[in-house]
């Protein structure tokens, strides 16, 4: 294993006695828990894609397979693996491979483009690219060649599907040894599993190292208060390397109740309610621009979906409005879901009033999980009041990989992570989400980071300065909108036209950034305002657009 390892930030020693003493963590491994669920449950039912219908035994001796493989290509303990697939069976196959080799998948979404994952291969050292040959329309192959272009770690890259001059995952099956695989040592229960990415504040995306015994106890307790069985059957929508449908309880929590996963290649209602009738299935999770899809097609679509017993929502603020809806329209459970991929997730419990369904985001998920309310200058503020969530428990990381320096600002000195959500907590103990600190835009459950976005612009020629804020949408909630300050001379003083905003757009996208990032506004200004100590203020360029708005 590499050097890289201390660059994991770790609980303290005590606070890590107690959560095993405790029982939080079991000090199992994700390789340990297939083995010992494609034992019990040989023949039952672990994962439905499209194409695949694969037991637990099936699923267990595909992950060995592609281990073998793995190792055959050098990948070894500690070595991290971009992984950007869709939703698609062989996800899982690799997943499991790489947990069972100790090796990092790095869970990178389908829309990232060759920005985001030419970062995530350097930063990571990755030594191998997963991808999907061809989906939703985007050829991947071609944005690999350019990945391997930047990223000189990335010896390999596995495709799903037609490989071109790249190894398929079809070969990957039969190239290895499988005795090495059982020759191997297990990995440490203490080291990650696998690396999530962070919704981000600053200009370079954070990634966030959740160990094996802390994302199965997140998964544990999660299937705890889900009420998740072998009967359940999950669909996921949403993109499966998501830590909702992933983990909360999600596909992998699914599979430690022993239930089934469907995966939806498309999260419109026509296909998923397909799903729903033909698997009975019996939860999902949507966040809440696709909740309205859902509602309004209700009408047109006659598919029988009652199976359906739980719809969470979360990812983004769900307005009470729509949330009433939910059980007379879908004839299904509200669970509201409030969640981070660095760790703390809050549910509504299945038998709460309908009034706390409806009006708040649940409360933590463990008992070891610690909450506080504070303000600007983390004093803890009285209950009631609206103040920043900061949180440190058995499944919330201690600082992001790799990022010592950040850490120090994201991380208080008693390890407490600074989520950057306004909250209030009622008298019943439930956290109601009010707004935000952080420097993010929430655009329907895709996070994008200000700062990231304003590093590009302002290397386009005719752009002196950007700053992005959220603007209210009614279908996304929030859609970005970038305020520029164009350069009006070159430096040796010449005019320089200003920029037109499909030109910024397509300046962004040459850069390969994703495309949920581009500005969904531009607007032209001549100066920021400026907050008491020179920084922009955010706040009146918001008012800015909202009043406009009225
Ligand atoms: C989930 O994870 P991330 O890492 O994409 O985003 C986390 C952030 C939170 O800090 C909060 O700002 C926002 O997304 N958020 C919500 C919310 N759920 C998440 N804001 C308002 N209401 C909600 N219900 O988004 C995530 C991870 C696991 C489970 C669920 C969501």
């Amino acid at each position: 294993m590499s050097g890289r390892l201390t660059s994991v930030p770790a609980w303290p020693p005590e606070v890590a006695e107690h959560y095993r003493q405790a029982g939080y963590w079991q000090g199992i491994t994700f390789g340990q828990l297939l083995r010992v669920w494609a034992e019990q449950r040989t023949h039952q039912l672990a994962i439905i894609d499209t194409n695949h219908r694969w037991t637990y035994q099936q699923l267990d001796n595909l992950a060995d397979q592609l281990a073998a493989g793995l190792i055959k290509l050098g990948i070894q303990a500690g070595d991290s693996v971009v992984v950007q697939m869709p939703n698609q069976a062989e996800f899982f196959a690799i997943c499991f491979a790489l947990f069972r080799l100790g090796a990092w998948p790095i869970m990178a979404l389908p829309g990232h483009r060759q920005a985001e994952i030419s970062y995530f291969c350097e930063f990571t050292q990755a030594k191998a690219y997963v991808i999907a040959g061809k989906s939703h329309g985007y050829d991947y192959r071609a944005l690999a060649r350019k990945v391997r272009a930047k990223a000189t770690t990335v010896k390999h890259v596995i495709v799903v599907g037609e490989a071109e001059e790249f190894l398929s995952f079809n070969d990957l099956l039969t190239i290895g040894d499988l005795s090495l695989v059982q020759a191997l040592s297990e990995p440490d229960p203490s080291m990650p599993a696998l690396l999530q990415l962070s919704g981000g504040t600053t200009g370079a995306p954070k990634l966030i190292p959740r160990t094996h015994d802390d994302y199965i106890y997140s998964l544990k307790a999660s299937v705890d208060v889900c009420r998740l069985t072998s009967d359940s059957n999950y669909l996921c929508v949403l993109p499966v390397a998501h830590n909702f449908p992933l983990s909360s309880p999600g596909t992998l929590g699914t599979l430690y109740a022993g239930g089934t996963v469907i995966l939806a290649a498309d999260t419109q209602p026509d296909h998923c309610w397909r799903w729903i009738a033909q698997e009975q299935v019996t939860m999902t999770a949507l966040v809440p621009p696709l909740v309205n899809v859902w509602l309004q097609a209700r009408q047109q679509l006659s598919w029988d979906i009652s199976s359906l017993e739980v719809l969470q929502v979360g990812g983004a603020r769900l307005s009470p409005e729509v949330a009433k809806q939910i059980a007379p329209v879908l004839g299904c459970k509200l669970q509201q879901v409030f969640g981070m991929a660095e760790g703390l997730v809050n549910y509504t419990r299945l038998d709460d009033s309908e009034d706390v369904i409806i009006h708040t985001q649940g409360k933590p998920m463990s008992l070891a999980d610690e909450i506080r309310i504070v303000d600007d200058d983390d004093e803890v503020v009285p209950t009631g009041t609206v103040g920043h969530l900061q949180t440190r428990g058995p499944y919330t990381i201690q600082g992001y990989f790799n990022a010592p320096e950040h850490n120090q600002k994201a991380f208080t000195n008693d390890g407490y992570y600074r989520t950057g959500d306004c909250v209030r907590l009622t008298e019943e103990g439930y956290l109601v989400v009010e707004g935000r600190a952080k420097d993010q835009i929430n655009r329907g459950g895709e996070k994008i980071a200000a700062e990231e976005i304003e590093n590009y612009l302002v290397t386009h020629p005719a752009v002196q300065d950007a700053a992005l804020v959220a603007v209210a949408d009614n279908v996304l909630g929030e859609m970005s909108c970038a305020f520029i300050i164009a350069l009006p001379t070159t430096e040796d003083n010449q005019p320089i036209d200003p920029p037109k905003k499909i030109e910024l757009k397509r300046f962004l996208l040459a850069q390969g950034v994703a495309n949920y990032k581009i500005p969904d506004r531009f607007v032209f200004i001549k100066q920021f305002p400026k907050t008491p100590v020179g920084k922009v203020n955010k706040k009146q360029l918001r008012a800015l657009l909202e009043s406009e708005n009225t």
